[in-house]
C-alpha cells in the first residue's frame, strides 16, 4: 500500500500542476450563487428548552471544580449541506438535537486538510507557523507537528483534566515523540497514519493502535471508536473533569458502514452515494452513543460539546499528488465553491455546532466567523487552564461569542485561511482575497458575506483593499516556516520557493 517517497522537485511538479489545474477548473465551475446566507443571517431562534437536563438534579458525576468536561468530535470531509440541520439528505438525528440544544456555527472555518486542522485546533497557532501549511502528513512522511508547539491537551492535563484521544491522529507516525501519548493525552485507540480500512480484520495487521502498542482488533471503526468513547465516559470519576477528542475518519471512508443503513438509502441511485449517506448516518449513530452515555451518567449538562468536520467535503479536485483525491462528488457542499482541499468555501467553512446546557443556549445560531484556532482559548479558558506560553496565539477566545453573541476580539476580524507557497487566503470582515500565486497567477476578491459562492470577482472594482489585503497575506507568507512536506528545507531555512524573494527585513 506504501508509496515511496518522491523527490521535492516531483512533488513540486505535481502541486503545480494541481494549481494549474484548480485554478482553470474553478474558472469554468464558478457555481451560481443562491440567495445570501450564512453571515447576513440575523435569525435568533428561541426554541423552549424542555428538553434541557435540571441542573438541579442530583448529580454525582458533576466535577467537584464546576469546569465542564470537553468532548471534542471531528468528521472526516463532511459536505457543508450533509447534516439535518442543514437540510440535507443524510439522516442525523443524534446532531440535529445537539445543533437545536446548542449553538449552531455557521461560519466555522477549517484548514482544508485533515492534518492542518488537527494542528491548529490542537495548538490554536496557524499551520504555516510550523511548517504544516501544505497537504496533509501522508503515511509516508517522517515528520509530525513539532514537539514544542504546545497542545490543548497538554495545557489541560496540567490543570488537571484526564484527557484521552480516539480515533484518526494524523499528526505524526514515524516517531513516538509525534505520538498522542506524547502530545499531552493519556490515552489513545486509534489509527496514528490513517491507514486503517473503515473495517478492521483481527485476522490483519493494521495501523491500530491502543495507546503506544499495536493491536488487533474486528470490526467498523465508527462503532469502535463510540464503544471506546463510551468506555472512557462510564469510567471516568468526578475526581478530574474529562477532555475526549473522539476524531472519526467517516464519512472520508464511506465504504463499510452497516449494510442495513446502506439499504435504508436505496433510493439513491448512485452507489458511493449511497454508502456516503449510509457512513454520516453511522457517525450521527456513533455521536448519539457518546451523548446518551454522557446522559446516563448525568454528564452532559456540564459538558461542551463541540463538533466539526475537519474540512469540507470531497469533491474531485485534482489537488496536490492526488493523494486520497475522490473520483465522483459524493458529498454536497451547498453553494459553497469546491471542497477539501480548496481555500474556496467548499475547503474551509465547515459544519460545526456547540453544545453545553450549562451555558449556551439552545437554538443560538452564530454567523460571525470563526476559525478552527479560537477554539484553543475557549478550552484553556473553561477548563481554567493556564495561557500563559511562549508561543503566540493565532486564534482568540470563541466562547463570548459562541455562548454570549460578543463580537470577535480578532484584529479587523482577520482570519489567515492559509498561506503556502503557491497559494493563500485570508478573510476580513466580508471580504476574502483569495491568490493563486503560481503560474498563471490570479488575485480574487469575494464579498463573501454577501456572496458564499464566491462567484463575483471584484478584484478590479477595489484595487485598494486588495492592496491592503494583500499586504497582510505577504506579511504571512513572509511569516512562514517552510513546508515540512516540501522536504527538508536548504541550509538558510526558507520556504523552499522563496529564493529571491525573500523579506526585505
Ligand atoms: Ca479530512
Amino acid at each position: 500500500m506504501k508509496r515511496p517517497p518522491e523527490p521535492v522537485h516531483v512533488k513540486f511538479l505535481r502541486i503545480l500542476v494541481a494549481i494549474g489545474v484548480v485554478v482553470v477548473g474553478s474558472a469554468i465551475a464558478a457555481k451560481s450563487v443562491a440567495a445570501e446566507r450564512g453571515d447576513n443571517d440575523q435569525a435568533k431562534i428561541n426554541r423552549p428548552n424542555s428538553d434541557r437536563p435540571n441542573s438541579d438534579r442530583p448529580n454525582s458525576d458533576r466535577p467537584n471544580s464546576d469546569r465542564p468536561n470537553i468532548v471534542y468530535l471531528l468528521a472526516d470531509d463532511l459536505g457543508w449541506r450533509d447534516v439535518g440541520f442543514h437540510q440535507g439528505a443524510p439522516r442525523t438525528p443524534h446532531l440535529d438535537r445537539l445543533a437545536a440544544n446548542g449553538a449552531v456555527l455557521n461560519a466555522f472555518y477549517a484548514q482544508p486538510f485533515s492534518s492542518q486542522t488537527r494542528a491548529a485546533m490542537l495548538t490554536g497557532r496557524y499551520p504555516m507557523r510550523y511548517g504544516l501549511q501544505t497537504l496533509s502528513i501522508t503515511s509516508t512522511s517522517d515528520y509530525g507537528l513539532p514537539t514544542e508547539e504546545r497542545t490543548f491537551a497538554q495545557a489541560l492535563k496540567d490543570s488537571g483534566y484526564r484527557t484521552a484521544f480516539v480515533g484518526s491522529w494524523l499528526l505524526g507516525h514515524t516517531s513516538k515523540e509525534f505520538w498522542p501519548t506524547r502530545r499531552g493525552f493519556d490515552s489513545f485507540y486509534g489509527t496514528l497514519a490513517g491507514l486503517a480500512e473503515p473495517v478492521l480484520q483481527q485476522q490483519t495487521k493494521a495501523d491500530w493502535y491502543r495507546d503506544e502498542r499495536p493491536i488487533r482488533e474486528s470490526g467498523y471503526i465508527t462503532d469502535l471508536l463510540a464503544t471506546e468513547a463510551i468506555t472512557i465516559i462510564e469510567k471516568h470519576t468526578s475526581a478530574s473533569p474529562l477532555l475526549l477528542v473522539a476524531a472519526f475518519d467517516t464519512p472520508a471512508k464511506y465504504w463499510g458502514a452497516p449494510k442495513s443503513l446502506i439499504d435504508s438509502y436505496n433510493d439513491v441511485g448512485d452507489d458511493a452515494r449511497r454508502s456516503y449517506l449510509a457512513a454520516v448516518t453511522a457517525l450521527d449513530a456513533a455521536i448519539g452513543r457518546i451523548v446518551g452515555a454522557l446522559e446516563k451518567r448525568g454528564m452532559l449538562d456540564n459538558t461542551l460539546i463541540l463538533f466539526h468536520s475537519d474540512n469540507g467535503g470531497a469533491v474531485p479536485m485534482r489537488y496536490a499528488t492526488g493523494d486520497n483525491d475522490i473520483r465522483s462528488p459524493v458529498s454536497d457542499n451547498d453553494v459553497f465553491r469546491q471542497g477539501k482541499g480548496s481555500l474556496y468555501e467548499g475547503g474551509v467553512r465547515v459544519v460545526a455546532l456547540a453544545h453545553w446546557p450549562a451555558r449556551i443556549k439552545p437554538g443560538t445560531i452564530i454567523t460571525q466567523p470563526i476559525h478552527v484556532t479560537d477554539i484553543y482559548s475557549m478550552l484553556l479558558t473553561v477548563g481554567n487552564a493556564s495561557l500563559d506560553q511562549r508561543k503566540k496565539l493565532d486564534g482568540v477566545n470563541a466562547l463570548p461569542i459562541i455562548a454570549d453573541k460578543r463580537l470577535t476580539t480578532r484584529k479587523d476580524k482577520e482570519i489567515l485561511l492559509n498561506v503556502e507557497d503557491f497559494h493563500g487566503a485570508i478573510r476580513a470582515g466580508e471580504w476574502k482575497l483569495i491568490v493563486h500565486s503560481a503560474l498563471p497567477n490570479k488575485v480574487e476578491l469575494f464579498q463573501v458575506a454577501n456572496d458564499p459562492g464566491e462567484a463575483n470577482n471584484v478584484a478590479n472594482d477595489y484595487p485598494e483593499r486588495v492592496d491592503a489585503m494583500m499586504q497582510r497575506l505577504n506579511g504571512y507568507a513572509y511569516d512562514m516556516a517552510p513546508a515540512k512536506f516540501l522536504g527538508k528545507p536548504g541550509a538558510d531555512n526558507q520556504p523552499a520557493f522563496w529564493r529571491e524573494n525573500r523579506p526585505a527585513r
